[in-house]
């Protein structure tokens, strides 16, 4: 494809065409030569649970070996996709439970309880005693009742006590309430074994189930602990795009999800002898930036620039100015090894449940965190000799971003409650809110969609939350300044102009839309209504992975209409596509709608906030 086609951006642009003349291959490359796929695969007709198969499905074919339709078997790889994304996000959640137990059993000085308030806050809320107790021992108290989360011993997961109850009596009747973590992964790969939840209906139900225990469960536990141990975001500036790479700093990217990784290696980076070691070898210091979601929590919590995102993970290397790439886990693309070995970058993972064939390896764990971190930043800074100068080119100057909107910093910003924000909606001047969260998918001209929804939604006064890579394009396009209420519609213009914040807020990591869950409960509840009656949306215009399924799905599950720019491998299903994108109303009050058309997506919306707001009688 012409580089025109493939991102809306400038650096993309030039870093693809740069790229190209030194004979690296990219995601787009790959794209191409995989270019058509499987059209069964497509679909979601092929089955490989047994070896009796693998079967796909067709007209001609319509069952597997074990007599398994396309409803089943759309339904049970739907199901795993579910359970999939759903893992990922909650065992990125239990990895904060398990260094807050390392910080309350003294094993780690590197972490520490930094909000204690939150802490007791979340102890409160999940019926644990406060009053006149030790701090441990309330800590101790919350670890265990958040592991006991991912066990089978619950009848529900503990954030269930900020759902609305209206939302929770449709889940009980349904059997989708949450019961725990890890069961309902479990029970998901179990229902799919063969011979076992053969009525397609039945098996959606259990992923919506999964998704749920992801969003209510893993994923608010992570956000919930992060903001325990790192702070709790507050407004800050910062800035976005390649610009961030600095020519003259060694330039270390953390790219992933964990901020227990990338929050060491700041801290590192920040180490006076090492800064001074960078300097001794000519370097104007040491700049960390972000790449996808571990680059949001960093730009959340110590407002560090983010470089990129999923798409632009590649690109950034091929600048040819950062001395390392440091990841966790997730959305890591296993091509980075190349890339980084044709520059003198070097490739570090630090966790032991994903490792790169090729990369170099830290085993980053609480009681040793800091000092592998360290040694980390060393290797870096070692490298800054290694650049070859004639190589760099840094594409652009970056622009500014405001961030760290999380939901006790726009309480705080409202004045202490909820109120000025429920007055804003009644009034109109704030239609409603929608979500937009998610990634790139080099199927889609990068971040295309996801600007242009932002801008379609502001113009009519329907406020904007971002998180995860769409986070970096709401950025690049200017939307996460003040100033962007230029674009906005009046009502959003006089609300978000008299704060002083942005019409697209920045909200966190992909794990943090369990932030935009527990907003929209508060809301819920604050009106003495169900989520479903909320003038609210959702949407993943570009997206690509198991965990934005996840989010989808559990978003749909609360209550919250939710688009997606292209469907997942569900449309050999009727029964299943059917019950995604309409069935599913009169079961959660709420369904996913497919739309490669911002502009008709916007006027979805738009048309589902009036329904809404009439509902509510607004
Ligand atoms: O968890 S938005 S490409 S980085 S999956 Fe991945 Fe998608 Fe980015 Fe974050 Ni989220
Ligand atoms: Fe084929 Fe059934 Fe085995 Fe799937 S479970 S591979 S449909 S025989």
């Amino acid at each position: 494809k012409p580089i025109e086609e493939l991102s809306i951006w400038d650096d993309a642009k030039a870093m693809i065409a740069k790229a190209r003349a030194e004979g690296i291959e990219t995601v787009h490359e790959r794209l191409a030569q995989q270019t058509p796929h499987c059209k069964f695969c497509e679909l979601g007709t092929t089955c490989r649970n047994c070896t009796m198969g693998p079967c796909r499905i067709s007209a001609k074919m319509p069952r597997g070996v074990c007599g398994a339709d396309a409803d089943v078997i759309v339904a049970r790889n739907f199901g795993r996709f579910i359970a999939g994304g759903s893992a990922g996000h909650s065992d990125h959640g239990r990895d904060l439970i398990e260094v807050l137990e390392a910080i309350i059993e003294g094993e780690t000085k590197d972490y520490k309880i930094t909000d204690e308030a939150k802490l007791k806050a979340l102890a409160a809320e999940t019926g644990i005693e406060v009053e006149g107790r030790e701090l441990k021992d309330v800590a101790t108290d919350v670890m265990e009742n958040f592991f006991a989360d991912f066990g089978s011993r619950k009848k529900e997961i503990s954030f269930l006590s900020r759902v609305p109850q209206k939302r929770k009596d449709i889940w009980a009747k349904l059997g989708m309430t949450p019961r725990g973590v890890d069961r309902e992964i479990a029970e998901m790969m179990h229902r799919t074994h063969m011979g076992c939840d053969n009525d397609a209906p039945n098996t959606m139900i259990h992923a919506a189930r999964t998704s749920l225990s992801d969003g209510w469960g893993g994923s608010m536990i992570g956000t919930e602990l992060s903001d325990v141990i790192f702070g709790t975001p507050t407004p800050k500036m910062s800035t976005a795009n390649l610009g961030v790479i600095k020519e003259d700093k060694v330039n270390i990217l953390v790219h992933g999800h964990n901020p227990v990784v990338s929050e060491m290696i700041l801290a590192a980076a920040r180490d006076p002898e090492l800064v001074e070691k960078a300097e001794k070898l000519g370097a104007k210091g040491i700049n960390v930036a972000g790449l996808c979601c571990t680059g949001n929590e960093l730009l959340m919590r110590q407002g560090i620039p983010m470089a990129g995102n999923h798409l632009m993970t590649e690109l950034a290397i091929i600048t040819g100015a950062v001395e390392a790439v440091v990841v966790d886990y997730q959305c890591i693309m296993p091509s980075l090894v190349q890339i980084a070995g044709c520059y003198h970058t070097k490739f570090i993972d630090t966790a032991n449940k994903a490792r790169f064939s090729g990369a170099i390896h830290f085993d980053i764990e609480p009681h040793n965190a800091l000092q592998q971190a360290k040694e980390i930043v060393n290797l870096a800074i070692e490298g800054f000799a290694e650049r070859d100068a004639g190589r760099v080119d840094i594409p652009c100057e970056p622009v500014e971003i405001m961030t760290g909107f999380s939901n006790e910093a726009v309480i705080a910003a409202l004045g202490g409650s909820l109120d000025p924000l429920v007055q804003a909606i009644a009034a109109g001047d704030i239609r409603g809110a929608v979500g937009i969260v998610g990634c790139n998918n080099p199927k889609i001209k990068q971040d295309s969609m996801n600007v242009e929804l932002a801008k379609e939604l502001i113009k009519k006064d329907i406020l904007v939350l971002v998180t995860g890579c769409v986070t970096t394009a709401a950025g690049k396009a200017g939307l996460l300044v003040p100033d962007a209420i230029e674009m906005a519609g009046p009502g959003l213009k006089k609300v978000c102009g008299a704060l002083g914040i942005p019409p697209v807020l920045h909200y966190g990591s992909c794990v943090d839309n369990a932030r935009i869950l527990q907003l929209c409960a508060a809301l819920a509840n604050a009106l003495n209504v169900d989520i479903s009656d909320l003038p609210v949306g959702a949407s993943s215009p570009e997206w690509y992975s198991e965990k934005a399924a996840a989010i989808g799905l559990y978003a749909v599950a609360s209550g919250i209409y939710t688009h997606l720019g292209h469907p997942p491998n569900i449309l050999g299903s009727e029964v299943v596509t059917d019950l995604a994108t309409s069935g599913l109303e009169d079961l959660v009050g709420a369904t996913f709608f497919i739309e490669p058309d911002m502009v008709k997506t916007a006027e979805m919306f738009d048309e589902r906030i009036k329904a809404k707001r009439k509902g509510l009688g607004l």
